[in-house]
C-alpha cells in the first residue's frame, strides 16, 4: 500500500527541522524529508546519514549502537493507519540492508548506506510511494 509509505515518510520526516542544526544538514542539501523517494535524490552527503540518525533517536528507532531497535520501528510503523500491512516487511527490508553495511564504522555513513538501499529495495517492490502523492499531501499538509 503506497499510502502507507507516504505516511510513515511524512511521520518520520517531522523530525527534520529537529535535526537539522545538530547535524549540520542545511536546506540546499536536502529541502524536505519527501523527496527521498524522488528519482534523482542524491545520496552523498554524510549529513543526511546524520540527520536520519537523529531523526531515528527522535522516535526512539535505535538501538544503543545505531542500529534499528526491531520493536520499536514495527510498532512505530503500525501507529499509521494500515501501518501493520508494511511494517514487518520494512523492518526486513531495512535489516538486510544493515547487514551488508555492517562493516561502516561511521554510524552517519553507514545509515545513509542503509537509507539508499532500503529505497532501492522499496522501489523493486513497488512499495515506494510516487513523488506526485508525496508532494500532493506535503502541500496539502501545509495548507
Ligand atoms: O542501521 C540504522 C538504521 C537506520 C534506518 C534508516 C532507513 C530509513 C531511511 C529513511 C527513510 C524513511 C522512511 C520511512 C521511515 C521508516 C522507519
Amino acid at each position: 500500500d503506497i499510502n502507507v509509505m507516504k505516511d510513515v515518510t511524512l511521520g518520520f520526516g517531522q523530525a527534520l527541522d529537529k535535526c537539522r542544526e545538530e547535524s549540520q544538514l542545511t536546506e540546499e542539501k536536502m529541502e524536505e524529508f519527501f523527496h527521498f523517494w524522488s528519482d534523482d535524490f542524491k545520496f552523498e552527503y554524510r549529513e543526511l546519514g546524520c540527520a536520519i540518525q537523529c531523526m531515528s533517536r527522535h522516535f526512539n528507532l535505535l538501538t544503543d549502537s545505531s542500529r534499528m531497535h526491531h520493536d520499536n520501528t514495527e510498532k512505530f510503523i503500525q501507529s499509521f493507519p494500515n501501518g501493520e500491512v508494511l511494517a514487518r516487511q520494512m523492518v526486513e527490508l531495512i535489516h538486510s540492508c544493515e547487514k551488508q553495511f555492517d562493516h561502516e564504522d561511521d554510524h552517519c555513513w553507514r545509515i545513509l548506506h542503509v537509507a539508499e538501499c532500503f529505497k532501492g529495495s522499496c522501489v523493486q517492490r513497488g512499495i515506494a510511494p510516487s513523488m506526485e502523492l508525496m508532494m500532493a499531501e506535503f502541500i496539502m499538509e501545509a495548507e
